[in-house]
């Protein structure tokens, strides 16, 4: 290869040469000299985050067709393509060196033959196009926490969206301490059509974890592109192992207890299962709704959002039932809108938002009318299931404080949730940490939602809620949660919430709002201000807190009877998952820690004891206070 040096000296401008040799990591123009050579950009455009450089990506989104303008001046709507509406699991694989193996669950392909298609589909894919060269940081700046991340695209609207998601790290990246660990994120969408990627069958996520650099192409869906969110989180699970830190899936999130104490709790939930809902649930104040990093300092559990905004599924988004989230939405805080429809007077529209189904407009589909159908003859809504908002977090009004702090915050618990209709109550606490990593984390499972591409409503292994970003060995990963709470001296408590139980009718047995109690009875236990009933699988509360908290938070009753029916001990549900997550880690993971089956034996013993005293369906009254 020429001389990074000179590649950049030759193909960019004066002032954007000097912008990119004002930071002085030449490891830096190397990445960017060799995205040039393989790349092959018309013109490539450093951004050095002045409003400047920002509004000009900005602006130039919109003048490419990649972002259209609404009738609110802050908004813009993005469009994939028809088939590039989600997460692509398949097409995202692992370059694995020779000789090393991330066993069954991770798709995987030899590095050399990976890196070799990966180039060859980026070769000359900016033809003609120009190149944006971004800065970022992922957490806080100048904090132990902090990643910085090169950002390359051909896509403004991936670089715009960034602008809302991440800090931004120009600046940051000018003062690097020397040889800092960076990620690298190449990303390309291809050939466009109307604004939107056209040869998307040969698209692909190439994560070559040897030098911390993720390729992406043919493909605009930010799941896909954004290098910062989950293409990041995938290197930074890794960096975490070898580390010994915790890099995951969850949102951050302040619950206000009693005279204004704040406790801080992390939760896992897989797309679409009430993550980001709960966050920015009223009362509470939202750090983050999506990757949290976890350290342990001074043997307490630490926490940062790794973004600074949210990239929500809009769908069911409804004045009544989120109002905070409406109003910004309908606010002049900046916003990209993604795969809503665009009606006649500019304004975006999205599924189930209470309001009487649109006429016409514009949607992923190009021209939508009502009653139009696919190549298929199925019917295509007028937005799609998975269209989302783009939005920073400086606009909510529960914010919290702490969301650039370079210490990050003291977490009290880590919940797991999925999309379960008949096993799990709604909240239970673990007997211990390794009671709640193996049966609470480990065996979360969900039913798949419109956040991937493939069919919805099929029950899923989701441990963690991670599963999607895991970039090593699934046994490892869990070993390593083990060990993260024998370093710990303050230990979180792990508690695990079910937002989904069906009744016999098939309704919810809850209300959209019951997470509100939830995380009320969490704050309290973290506490030592509320009682718990020990059973086979975990802590419950009593129903006399509940009522408590149902009155004052949500000012309803919160029956006996109800209670009765949501917190009953499902036995053979219980043990038929029992059994299956045994089964998953006995035949799939060669590396699962020992303690998986000793903890999940007991669990199955202490189900059997029960049945045998009570039956198959056990009234929480039958168990006694621990
Ligand atoms: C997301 C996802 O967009 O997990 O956050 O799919
Ligand atoms: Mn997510």
């Amino acid at each position: 290869m020429r001389e990074a040096i000179s590649i950049l000296e030759s193909t960019l401008t004066d002032a954007n040469f000097r912008k990119l040799l004002a930071i002085t990591d030449r490891r830096v123009h190397r990445f960017v000299a060799d995205a040039i050579e393989l790349c092959r950009p018309m013109k490539v455009f450093v951004c050095d985050d002045s409003k400047m450089d920002t509004e000009y990506i900005r602006r130039t989104a919109i003048a490419r067709n990649e972002e259209t303008p609404l009738a609110n001046p802050y908004h813009t709507v993005h469009f994939d393509g028809f088939y590039d509406q989600a997460r692509d699991k398949e097409r995202t694989v692992y370059l694995v060196p020779e000789g090393e193996s991330l066993g069954q669950h991770l798709p995987q392909m030899d590095r050399k033959k990976g890196l070799e298609i990966t180039r060859n589909r980026l070769n000359g894919s900016m033809d003609n196009k120009k190149m944006v060269v971004r800065f970022f940081c992922l957490g806080p700046l100048d904090s132990p926490f902090s990643i910085p991340v090169v950002q390359i695209t051909d896509s403004f609207y991936v670089a715009h969206s960034e602008d809302l998601l991440y800090r931004r790290g120009y600046d940051y990246f000018r003062r690097l301490p020397d040889e800092k660990e960076i990620f690298w994120m190449l990303h390309s969408s291809g050939k466009l059509m109307l604004g939107t990627s056209i040869d998307w069958e040969n698209r692909g996520v190439a994560i070559d974890y040897k030098e911390n650099t993720v390729y992406s192409y043919n493909t605009q869906y930010a799941g896909n592109t954004l290098g910062l969110k989950k293409l990041a989180l995938r290197l930074a699970i890794r960096k975490a192992d070898r580390e010994n830190w915790l890099a995951e899936h969850m949102f951050l999130m302040a619950v206000k207890g009693p005279s204004g104490r704040k406790t801080y709790l992390t939760g896992a939930f897989p797309s679409g299962c009430g993550k980001t809902s709960t966050s920015m649930t009223r009362g509470n104040n939202i750090v983050g709704d999506d990757i949290t990093y976890i350290r342990e300092v001074d043997g307490k559990a630490r926490a940062v959002n790794v973004e600074r905004g949210i990239f929500g599924i809009i769908r069911s988004v409804t004045q009544k039932d989120d109002p905070l989230i409406w109003d910004l939405l309908h606010s002049r805080r900046p916003a990209i809108f993604t795969n809503v429809l665009i009606t006649e007077d500019e304004n975006p529209r999205w599924l189930d938002d209470d309001q009487p189904v649109p006429k016409g407009g514009t949607n992923y589909s190009g021209e939508w009318f009502p009653g139009k159908v696919n190549r298929d003859g199925e019917e295509i809504p007028y937005a799609h299931k998975n269209a989302r908002y783009t939005i920073g977090l400086d606009g909510f009004p529960n914010l919290d404080g702490s969301l650039d702090d370079p210490r990050g915050v003291e977490i009290g618990g880590i919940i797991y949730g999925g999309r379960d209709m008949d096993t799990w109550v709604p909240v239970q606490e673990s007997l211990d940490w390794a009671h709640g990593v193996v049966t609470m984390g480990a065996s979360l499972e969900s039913e798949s939602t419109a956040a991937t591409l493939g069919p919805s409503g099929v029950r899923k292994f989701q441990p963690f809620s991670n599963m999607d970003f895991i970039s090593i060995p699934l046994g490892k990963y869990i070993q390593n949660h083990l060990d993260f709470g024998l370093r710990l001296s303050a230990v979180p408590k792990v508690f695990a919430v079910n937002y989904f139980l069906l009744g016999p009718d098939g309704y919810y047995l809850n209300r959209k709002d019951a997470k509100i109690a939830w995380l009320q009875w969490m704050e309290a236990r973290i506490n030592g201000d509320a009682e718990a009933i020990a059973t086979p699988t975990g802590l419950i509360p009593t129903h006399a807190d509940l009522e408590t908290i149902f009155r004052e938070k949500l000012d309803r009753d919160y029956t006996l009877e109800s209670y009765e029916e949501q917190f009953k001990l499902r036995i053979p549900e219980q043990l038929e998952k029992t059994e299956r997550i045994a089964g998953i880690y006995r035949d799939t993971v060669p590396d699962s820690p020992r303690a998986i089956f000793d903890i999940l034996d007991a669990q199955k013993a202490r189900l059997e004891e029960a049945r045998t005293e009570f039956g198959d369906y056990v009234s929480p009254l039958s168990f006694s206070r621990s």
